[in-house]
């Protein structure tokens, strides 16, 4: 992803509000990305407003040094900047339910690491209702392309100096509750068609240089 700076704005979703249906229905991505996402995205605004040396730094480096920020701004760099990265990397990782499978380097590695794409499907659906609580599940992929599958609590990230993140799963209440109330499994059964492995595929080659 592109790295932004301070101060940080709500991006328009990639595609239109009713381009998930009947996954994501337009109820449910009007509240998720024009309230949750852009309380983030304000509340983040607010966190670093009186610390100008900080404003220079992209969102991920701010990330990445969350244990040496002023203690005050910790907690809320912490959750609301893992808030506006998430939410950014959920709303560009999906699109329309219809024709896309991974195929390519990113297949292969699936295959390699998981043993089978209905494997690693089992395990991604297994991080993701699994998950306790809020958070969410991730594939994530190291710098020589190693595969791997990883659970966060509340809006915290992965190891951003170990991983780089393909795609993730809102596993938070708000992601799914207008539409499916408390069944999350079905919500993350419905989430994997929608999945942009064409993205996902760029960002892998990327990621392995
Ligand atoms: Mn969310």
């Amino acid at each position: 992803m592109k790295e932004e700076t301070y101060p940080f704005v709500v991006k328009p979703l990639p595609y239109e509000y009713d381009a998930l249906v009947p996954v994501l229905d337009q109820e449910t991505l009007h509240f998720h990305h024009d309230k949750h996402y852009k309380t983030y995205v304000d509340n983040l605004n607010a966190a670093l407003s009186d610390y100008p040396e900080l404003q220079k730094l992209g969102l991920s480096d701010l990330l990445r040094r969350i244990d040496h920020l002023p203690a005050a701004i910790q907690t809320p760099v912490r959750n609301n900047g893992g808030g506006v990265y998430n939410h950014e990397l959920y709303f560009d990782s999906m699109k329309s339910p219809v024709g896309q499978e991974p195929s390519g380097l990113l297949l292969e590695a699936i295959e390699r690491d998981f043993g089978s794409l209905q494997q690693w499907k089992e395990q991604m659906k297994q991080a993701a209702v699994g998950r306790f609580g809020s958070g969410w599940a991730w594939l994530v992929t190291d710098r020589d392309g190693k595969l791997s599958i990883v659970q966060t609590a509340n809006q915290d990230v992965p190891d951003l100096d170990k991983v780089i993140p393909l795609f993730l799963v809102d596993v938070w209440e708000h992601a799914y509750y207008l539409q499916y109330q408390n069944r999350r499994a079905d919500y993350v059964d419905g989430w994997f068609g929608l999945i942009n492995w064409r993205k996902a595929q760029k960002r892998y080659e990327e990621a392995i240089g």
